[in-house]
């Protein structure tokens, strides 16, 4: 299990200045409201739960250190200039101080493309002990997914799966929902048929996407629907260094992604590659059977045109793209804002081809493994 080292110390400069040391000697200066707001004291911090008794806004914007000290090895004590006094574990400030934004004490994500040499695959056991499950998290969160073989065929099981990583998101195809070919009549979703799909995210017309989709194969009886996923952030990242202009379009042009049926009709504007505040790809949304751009400007348009088909061929292109076989007893988890998938198409004639899948929210796999991690390796604790 991935630990979190870092090599930040802590140095108190004089009474009233504290810094975080940086391995290459750059000092950061803490200032003295993002110590406040992290007192653990009573009458701080509600001990149960570990939230906060005050709203952190009220407190003085002039906030200063009048002492610092350390009473003990690895232990901090300050007087702030409100009166109040609290004492602070180094290493829990330290580890704060290092956590890189967004991954928050989860593997951070290694990227792939179709040569990946290891598929992470493993085989299914029934009531996990810990370092197992920490394992499989690992695999899931640093790849996007992860290929269990020997899972029980009766139907539900995918939600047994389901629930050691998360929780499930029922939507209005159920909680759980059925992927064989259905009559013309019935399907509701092209997914539903036997045809070739494209690489695709699920769901984007929903507001927020499911975020981990789990496809289980009760039967494949034929010769086609071989499996296929890309790593989205891959992919993008290969449109930013190659297509700068292309991927500016598609992470600041929302379109509109809709889904109707008889009783349904969701509708979200999503921009394809969503970025985060710090420009990094946070989601991807695309399915070209569903996206619907705006009426733009005919050179706009144009643009985006373009930029669309530079980024869905590199997605269907042999560079990133794997494929492989989902036969009988094997699940697929995958993470559904960072990876797309599709099928090939197959003949519904040669015999039934049946996966039953399921939806769980993308922060529930991230919530076990740190549940995990702490118990495992003592690291932090519940607050
Ligand atoms: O049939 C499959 O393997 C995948 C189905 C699918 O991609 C979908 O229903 O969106």
């Amino acid at each position: 299990m991935a630990s979190q080292p870092h090599s930040l110390k802590l140095k108190i400069s004089s009474a009233t200045q504290l810094s975080v040391v940086h391995p290459n000697g750059d000092q950061t200066g803490i200032h003295p409201l993002w110590l406040r707001e992290r007192c653990q004291d009573p009458d701080s911090m509600d001990l149960q739960s570990g939230q906060r008794l005050h709203d952190p806004s009220d407190f003085d914007l002039d906030l200063r250190y009048v002492s610092l000290s350390a009473p003990a090895p690895g232990r901090l004590h300050v007087r702030f200039s409100d009166g109040h006094e609290a004492d602070f574990a180094e290493g829990e400030l330290l580890a704060e101080a290092a956590m890189p934004p967004g991954d928050y004490g989860c593997p951070a994500p290694v990227f792939w493309e179709s040569k990946l040499a290891n598929m992470p695959r493993a085989q299914w056991r029934e009531n996990p002990e810990d370092a197992q499950v920490a394992a499989w998290m690992e695999s899931f969160l640093r790849y996007g997914f992860i290929i269990f073989q020997g899972v029980p065929t009766d139907p539900g099981q995918v939600l047994k799966v389901a629930s050691v990583f998360g929780w499930p998101r029922e939507t209005n195809f159920g909680v759980t929902f059925e992927v064989r070919s259905k009559p013309a009549a019935e399907a509701n979703d092209l997914g539903y048929t036997s045809i070739k799909l494209d690489p695709h995210t699920d769901n984007p017309y929903r507001s927020p996407v499911p975020g981990v989709q789990l496809l289980h194969c009760l039967a494949n009886e034929t010769s086609g629907g071989l499996s296929t996923l890309v790593d989205g952030f891959t992919v993008a990242e290969a449109l930013r260094t190659r297509d700068p202009e292309g991927f500016r379009i598609l992470s600041t042009t929302p379109v509109r992604f809709r889904f109707r049926d008889k009783d349904t009709e969701l509708l979200s504007s999503a921009v394809p590659i969503e970025l985060d505040a710090r420009g990094k790809v946070r989601t991807i949304r695309f399915s070209p059977r569903l996206d619907f751009v705006p009426l733009l400007p005919p050179e706009e348009l144009a643009a985006y045109y373009r930029a669309r088909r530079v980024f869905d061929h590199a997605l269907r292109s042999p560079e990133f793209e794997i494929r492989f076989l989902l036969d009988k007893g094997d699940l697929v988890m995958f993470d559904n804002c960072r990876l797309l998938h599709g099928r090939t198409g197959f003949d519904p004639q040669e015999g039934l081809r049946h996966l039953q899948g399921c939806y769980i929210d993308i922060d529930g796999p991230r919530s076990r493994y740190r549940v995990l991690r702490r118990s495992l390796t003592g690291a932090g604790s519940a607050t």
